[in-house]
């Protein structure tokens, strides 16, 4: 079906691809195999709306992976790529700057809340986690507290797929090929619990007290041994988990009663995906380092960030001697690099200038309704919500888990419907710019597709 009005669009000529031009690439995340038996390929993307290589267009349910928050085919951001590649192509990112890093940085901190006012560049999620975390060791060495060694995540955490990110990461498929990983890791557990707080609307009012498992933790590994808790502020990768009331609050109390650094990871939530510009402020709660990626360039060039805590940048500063001295052994070839903070900067404008996060918490009670109003249908076990984000799971299919909702998404997407899965849960996060008659068409392609599994 054709999901909306047509675009005005050149279309692009793209030599269909053959089952030989497919194999090379190892796709990411992918089952390689299946895919390129039934490919799925995109060609072009204008707005809420992706185009595909038969020339149908599908409308976008996930804001492309999280990041395309302010819609597709942005002409600003496409001009200031453009601009800067012409203007300054690449500059050294080490011993040396050019002005846009610096604009960005100042643009970042002023925007981020409390004094999280120091912003190191990176280049993806898992490249600001990697950071964060080594932020976060060698902070406390600087600090004399060398004895803090043990990072804390949380099961059913994602924080991309390095080492660091994946030791604190509580997905098993993904760490499990991988051998021990990170030595000195613990995990909180996760907090989603249907049989206390299925179809919840926003913050569930149960499960606050699992928090309190940090305070344990402490006990467990004794004083002075954990150096940082990373958290998705909201759960995304394993299924928009929001946080039970109070929890957030509660994490940061009993860090600081330990001495302990709190990180949130808001790659998926940054930008505007709750209704404010980073979920530490929807939640109330100024963690000590924030990551970033995603949203950060529109999805338009790779970038991620790491937000750090006056505090923190300080004592790097104060503890390296002599004043030549490199304060953090750590940084990419391409942290900064002209062309991504081109684009975040014109990103930043496009939110500013049309309120897009002001926007996605006004539309959020509509965005509720509308994906509540799928509760009744077949197979769902739960539904759960926040700002412009949504996790619908389905009770899998005996035997074969993820399934069910894998052939959801395979019939979405011919259909003209792109979401996300994962395991037996339906992810939908939409650019921030969509409009209330396309949330009834994905509802209502959705509730089809629902009636139609067996
Ligand atoms: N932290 C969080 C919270 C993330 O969601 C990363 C780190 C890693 O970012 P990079 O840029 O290295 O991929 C992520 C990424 C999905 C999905 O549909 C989620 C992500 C990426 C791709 C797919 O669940 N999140």
């Amino acid at each position: 079906p054709n999901l909306g009005p047509a675009l005005n669009m050149t279309p692009l000529s793209n030599p269909p691809l053959s089952k030989n031009g497919l194999e090379a690439y190892w796709m990411p995340f992918t089952g390689n195999r299946h895919f390129k038996g039934h490919p799925r390929v995109l060609v072009a993307a204008e707005g809420m709306y992706y185009t595909r290589d038969d020339g149908e267009r599908i409308l976008d349910g996930v804001a492309g992976l999280w990041c395309v928050n302010a819609g597709h085919g942005r002409t600003a951001i496409a001009e200031a790529i453009a601009t800067q590649a012409k203007a300054l192509d690449y500059s050294p990112a080490f011993q040396m700057g050019h002005p846009r890093a610096f604009e960005l940085a100042a643009r970042l901190a002023k925007t981020l809340p409390g004094d999280l006012d120091h912003v190191f560049f990176t280049n993806s999620g898992s490249e600001s986690v990697e950071t964060a975390l080594k932020i976060a060791l060698a902070y406390h060495r600087h600090r004399g507290e060398e004895s803090r060694r043990v990072l804390v995540g949380r099961e059913r955490g994602y924080h991309g797929v390095n080492f660091g990110g994946l030791s604190v990461g509580g997905i098993p498929a993904n760490k499990e090929d991988f051998g021990p990983l990170v030595a000195q890791v613990d995990l909180l557990p996760h907090t989603h619990h249907p049989d206390h707080n299925a179809f919840s609307r926003g913050e569930p009012d149960w499960g606050g007290h699992l928090a309190d498992i940090l305070e344990e933790m402490v006990e467990k590994h004794g004083g002075q041994t954990i150096a940082a808790v990373m958290v998705e502020p909201v759960a995304g990768s394993t299924g928009i988990l929001v946080p039970p009331q109070g929890y957030l609050k509660r994490l940061r109390e009993i860090c600081d009663d330990h001495g302990i650094l709190l990180i949130f990871d808001e790659v998926i939530t940054g930008f505007g995906r709750l209704g404010s510009a980073f979920a530490c402020e929807k939640f109330g709660v100024l963690p000590d380092m924030v990551t970033l990626a995603k949203g950060l360039t529109n999805g338009a060039a790779p970038m991620g960030a790491v937000a750090a805590r006056k505090g923190i940048y300080e004592t790097f500063m104060d503890a390296a001697n002599p004043d030549t001295a490199i304060e953090f052994a750590h940084g990419y070839t391409y942290s900064g690099h002209p062309l991504a903070c081109a684009a975040a900067l014109a990103a930043q404008d496009i939110y500013r200038d049309e309120d897009l996060f002001a926007r996605a918490g006004e539309l959020a009670p509509y965005w509720e309704e509308a994906v509540h109003s799928l509760g009744n249908l077949p197979h769902v076990i739960d539904i759960r919500n926040m700002g412009l984000m949504a996790g619908i799971e389905l009770d899998p299919i005996p035997e074969r888990p993820t399934a069910r909702a894998f052939d959801i998404y395979l019939r979405a997407f011919e259909e003209g419907l792109l979401i996300r899965t994962t395991g037996d849960i339906i992810a939908l996060s939409p650019p921030l710019i969509v409009e209330r008659h396309e949330v009834d068409r994905m509802m209502e392609l959705l509730a089809t597709l629902l009636k139609q599994t067996v």
